[in-house]
């Protein structure tokens, strides 16, 4: 049985930032459960779901926060599991705040980070992650990558067709 995918973020204010994630996790197939938890507000929650994850068949956490966003780091302290962060754009600091609030971990617990409101590439990377013990995902996978390559290669094709 696939293993699943946690997408937890610290407020529903985080969720349309987040839909492209829950919907590329939907389109290769993997099994995501979304929970709103916040590392302040419901920190025995954020416990709860990082202790128990391994155990209830999730094989990656995504965790999305913005401003002092330690969420990603607090459940990585409860799990092996990998957890990527989120980090989502806020109004101070363009999101600078939640980036650095994740990624500069203290040696041992680390988080994988894309980049600020970066949903769509930590689906990506979670599909990575499953994939090394998963055939029929890396092969989806693969199919991704040659898409995308076919894509930019027509849009290459199609500009060298234009006078500038
Ligand atoms: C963080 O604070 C959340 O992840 C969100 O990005 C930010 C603002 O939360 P709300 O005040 O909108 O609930 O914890």
């Amino acid at each position: 049985m696939s293993k699943k995918v946690a997408v937890v973020m610290g407020s529903d204010s985080d969720l349309d930032t987040m839909r492209p994630c829950i919907q590329r996790l939907n389109a290769f197939g993997i099994s995501a459960q979304v929970r709103i938890i916040s590392a302040h507000r419901t920190p025995a929650a954020a416990e709860a779901l990082a202790a128990h994850a391994a155990e209830n068949g999730f094989g990656v956490i995504i965790a999305a926060a913005g401003k002092a966003a330690h969420l990603a780091g607090v459940l990585a302290a409860y799990t092996t599991l990998p957890v990527i962060g989120v980090p989502i754009k806020t109004s101070m600091m363009g999101g600078l705040d939640s980036l650095l609030s994740m990624v500069q971990m203290p040696k041992g617990i680390p988080v994988a980070c894309v980049a600020v409101d970066g949903a769509d590439n930590a689906a990506i990377l979670a599909a990575q992650m499953l994939a090394l013990s998963d055939g029929a995902l890396a092969d989806k996978l693969t199919r991704f990558k040659a898409d995308m390559a076919a894509e930019v290669a027509k849009k290459d094709e199609k500009i060298r067709m234009e006078e500038f």
